[in-house]
C-alpha cells in the first residue's frame, strides 16, 4: 500500500522527551504541514521475504531501515512477514528538513493498510509519535497543535490550510546529514543544557500565545511567538555540553536577510529546526520577494516555496 505525507515545521517547537521508552515529548509544539515537499512510500508485507528491504530514490538504502522496521513491528505485529518497502523523497534528507515527520508519517498509514488493521486516529497519532515525535504532526494538514496529555499525545487542527493560507521559503545552506541527529540531540540537552527546565516550563505560555494568534490570525502575534521559541531552542543547544551548534555562516546571514525585510515593512519571520536551514513564513504575496532575497543572500544553495498543505494520506494506486 502507498502512502503520501508532507513534512511540517514546527512554528512552537518540540525539543526533549519526557519518557524515552515510549517517545514521549517533554513539551507540546505546534506546527504547519507543508504541501509541496513530500515523501510517498510503498510497504508490502511479502510471505518468504527474509529481510524487511528499503529502497529510497531508487537506490537500496538501509541508513532508516532499523527504525522502520521497528515502526512496521508495532503497526503490523513482530509476527508479521517482512516488508519491502520503497520510499520517494523530493528533498534532502535528515539535513534538518523534517524528512522523518513525513517518512515515519506515510510509513504508518502505508503499513496499517497493508496489514488491513482499522486503527483509530488517535492509535495512528500514538503510532506515528512513537516512531518520530513530529510524525504525528503530519497526519493532519493545516496548523497543528501536538498537545502532551497524562496517557499520551493528542492532536488537532487549529485552522485548515485553506483559512490562513501562509507560505513557507526554505533556504537551503547545507544539503549534508546534520553531525548529531534530533533523538541524541534532545538527551544531550535534557541532561545538561542549564536552560532546559526553564524551556519546559515556559512552553504552556508559548503555546497559548501562538494558539491564539492562529486563531485571530494575527501574524505579528505569531511572528514575535515563533521566533523567540525557535531562538530559546537554539539557546538550549548552544548552552548544552558538549554544545550544539547546527548553524553556519549562511544560517546567520538568512536571518539578517529577514531583518531587512522585516524593516522595510514585509511580513515574514523566520524558524531553524535541527539543522541550517531556515524557513521563512510569510504571506503568499511576499513569497516571491523572500525567495528572491534568500536565493541572493550568500551561502544560501537552494529556496524552496511551499504553501501549507493537508494531511498524510492513502494513495489509490497499489
Ligand atoms: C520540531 N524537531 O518540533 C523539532 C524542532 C527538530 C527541531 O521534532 O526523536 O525527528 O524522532 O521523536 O521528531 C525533530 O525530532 O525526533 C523535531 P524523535 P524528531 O519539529
Amino acid at each position: 500500500m502507498r502512502a503520501i505525507a508532507q513534512p511540517n515545521i514546527a512554528l512552537i517547537k518540540y525539543w526533549g522527551k519526557r519518557d524515552i521508552e515510549r517517545n514521549l515529548p517533554a513539551v507540546g509544539s505546534i506546527s504547519v504541514t507543508l504541501r509541496d515537499l513530500y515523501t510517498a512510500m510503498d510497504v508490502d508485507f511479502v510471505d518468504g521475504l527474509e529481510d524487511d528491504e528499503l529502497t529510497l530514490n531508487g537506490a537500496a538504502d538501509d541508513r532508516m531501515l532499523p527504525r522502520l522496521s521497528d515502526c512496521l513491528d508495532r503497526v503490523a505485529g513482530t509476527r508479521r512477514p517482512r516488508a519491502r518497502i520503497v520510499s520517494e523523497c523530493n528533498f534532502p534528507i535528515a539535513a534538518g528538513l523534517a524528512s522523518s515527520a513525513s517518512a515515519f508519517a506515510a510509513a504508518t498509514l502505508a503499513a496499517a493498510a497493508a496489514a488491513g488493521k482499522d486503527f483509530t486516529g488517535a492509535e495512528l497519532v500514538s503510532l506515528a509519535g512513537r516512531a518520530s515525535g513530529s510524525a504525528a504532526r503530519s497526519l493532519l494538514g493545516g496548523f497543528v497543535e501536538l498537545s502532551n496529555r497524562d496517557s499520551g499525545i493528542e492532536l488537532r487542527q487549529l485552522r485548515t490550510a485553506g483559512e490562513w493560507p501562509l507560505h513557507v521559503v526554505v533556504a537551503i545552506t547545507e544539503s549534508g546529514p546534520k553531525p548529531v541527529g534530533s533523538t541524541e540531540a534532545m538527551e544531550i540537552s535534557r541532561r545538561t543544557s542549564p536552560f532546559y527546565s526553564s524551556w519546559v516550563e515556559q512552553q504552556a505560555h508559548d503555546l497559548d500565545t501562538a494558539r491564539s494568534a492562529i486563531a485571530g490570525r494575527d501574524f505579528g502575534k505569531l511572528a514575535a511567538i515563533a521566533e523567540h521559541n525557535c531562538l530559546k531552542m537554539h539557546s538550549i543547544m548552544w548552552a548544552s555540553r558538549p554544545p550544539m551548534v547546527y548553524w553556519n555562516a549562511a544560517t546567520m546571514r538568512c536571518l539578517q536577510t529577514i531583518r531587512r525585510l522585516q524593516g522595510a515593512g514585509v511580513d515574514v519571520f523566520f524558524t531553524i529546526d535541527a539543522g541550517p536551514q531556515v524557513k521563512a513564513i510569510c504571506p503568499p504575496e511576499q513569497a516571491a520577494a523572500v525567495a528572491k532575497a534568500l536565493s541572493a543572500t550568500d551561502g544560501v544553495l537552494d529556496v524552496m516555496t511551499t504553501a501549507i498543505g493537508d494531511a498524510a494520506r492513502l494513495l489509490d494506486e497499489s
